[in-house]
């Protein structure tokens, strides 16, 4: 195990300390391709959760450790590396919301954030096209999301843009009516199939070098 990934399972263990590891890598052991996102809840979404993302990049190979917690029990959670050279890189924020529904789902937070890039499967495909592979998420039992893969190929734009500090890590999934599941009569902006709460972007991370 590379002491990078060491110190990120360490961090999870850890819980609160999230945060002060992550300086902690920032001083002592970061290398370069090295990047923290640290997730925080998407603006007017109202989802009382938090987590934290580890990504490194080396040449086109990217390797994620992420935990957060929060997030609705037993129900899939969609989370993706969005990149867009338009974007602002950055999360979204409540004047993103441009139909004034009062919640933003997935792409009015495009602006911010960019479209997907890679997909943080557990398991397959990890490019755009999975992006809603519902069965291949992390489904947060208890509320707690714990991912790790590694080998995950990305594109060269996509491995330039974690190192410059321009991607977002979005996880989705919102229960906006506290019922215990995706339901209600909005669509998804994304799958008119699905209700926009299973898609609807939950905590929010710009992935920040840590060189
Ligand atoms: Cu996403």
């Amino acid at each position: 195990m590379k002491p990078s990934h060491r110190l990120a399972v360490t961090a999870l263990a850890c819980g609160a300390a999230v945060v002060p590891f992550a300086g902690a890598i920032s001083s002592a052991t970061a290398k370069s391709g090295d990047a923290v996102a640290n997730l925080q809840p998407v603006a007017l979404n109202g989802v009382p959760g938090s987590g934290t993302a580890f990504v490194s990049v080396r040449g086109t190979r990217v390797d994620v450790t992420m935990q957060a917690g929060g997030l609705l029990a037993d129900a899939p959670h969609a989370a993706h590396i969005h990149f867009g050279a338009q974007a602002r890189h950055e999360c979204p924020g409540a004047a993103d919301d441009a139909d004034g529904s009062g919640t933003l789902n997935t792409s009015e937070g495009a602006p911010a954030y960019g479209p997907v890039r890679v997909s943080l499967t557990k398991t397959g495909d990890t490019s755009p096209a999975s992006a809603l592979a519902v069965d291949r998420f992390d489904t947060a039992p208890g509320g707690h999301l714990a991912y790790q893969r590694g080998h995950i190929k990305v594109d060269q734009d996509v491995a330039k843009a974690i190192r410059e500090g321009h991607a977002v890590i979005v996880i989705h999934g919102v229960d906006h009516n506290h019922d215990g599941a995706y339901d209600g009569a909005t669509p998804s902006d994304l799958a008119p199939a699905l209700p926009t709460e299973a898609t609807d972007p939950a905590l929010c991370g710009r992935v920040v070098p840590q060189n």
